[in-house]
């Protein structure tokens, strides 16, 4: 069932994204966003702008990967490279450039961050934790901050109709309880690392809060 979810296809997605010298190939990147998105799907309609919204920013990046300037979009670091010497990255305000390859990326960027404090909830959650308690809690702590009042508003509705962690684990695909753990235990480090180049990337490059 190739084209099942699974939890280890989200992180060998990213797992593959780092190269040996730690920069991190934007095809795979979006390749564990995408895994993401169907999984999303799978859990109804309530996620569809969500996921809507993951989509449209995958399609950008994807463009962006298959253009004429494709080489300069194989990894984070020389997209932001390029980008910033053709002046082709609106830092102020949207204007010339409202999709640049670094904002649009920053948007996902932000995202893993609550993917990786979701995740780590529930690699250490007990039988009665909520999943819908860890997924906002995560959020609350990551993403929210950079979202207005509607869009978290709709985040939460979501989150409130999440199946519960049983459920959860089943929809992973990745085995019973403790090897569903077990995976996470060891490949949560490995997106924390690749969260952490691209955070030190973007602040080295006053990147941070791209409109
Ligand atoms: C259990 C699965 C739940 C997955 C949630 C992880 C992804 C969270 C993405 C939230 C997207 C909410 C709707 C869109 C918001 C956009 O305004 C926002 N996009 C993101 C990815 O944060 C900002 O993009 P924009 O408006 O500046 O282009």
């Amino acid at each position: 069932m190739a084209d099942t979810f699974s939890l280890q296809k989200v992180l060998e997605a990213f797992r593959s994204s780092m190269s040996e010298n730690k920069e991190v190939y934007i095809k795979y990147y979006i390749a564990g966003w995408q895994e993401l998105v169907s999984f999303m799907n799978s859990l109804g309609n309530v996620f569809s702008f969500i996921s809507k919204d993951v989509v449209s920013k995958i399609q950008i990046l994807e463009n962006f990967i298959s253009g004429e300037n494709g080489s300069y979009y194989a990894t984070i670091q020389s997209m932001v490279k390029y980008e910033l010497e053709n002046d082709l990255v609106d830092l102020i305000k949207r204007d010339s450039h409202p999709e640049s390859g670094c904002r649009t990326l920053l948007r996902l960027h932000r995202a893993l961050r609550w993917l990786e404090l979701f995740l780590e909830r529930l690699r250490t959650s007990s039988e009665d934790s909520k999943t819908s308690v860890m997924c906002s809690d995560a959020y609350n702590e990551s993403l929210a901050q950079h979202h207005p009042w509607l869009i978290r508003k709709a985040v939460g509705v979501a989150f409130c109709v999440l199946p519960g962690r049983d459920t959860f684990f089943d929809v992973m695909n990745a085995g019973d309880h403790t090897q569903v753990v077990a995976l996470l235990g060891e490949s949560l480090p490995l997106i924390a690392e690749v969260y952490q180049i691209t955070e030190d990337l973007y602040a080295k490059n006053n990147l941070l809060e791209l409109p």
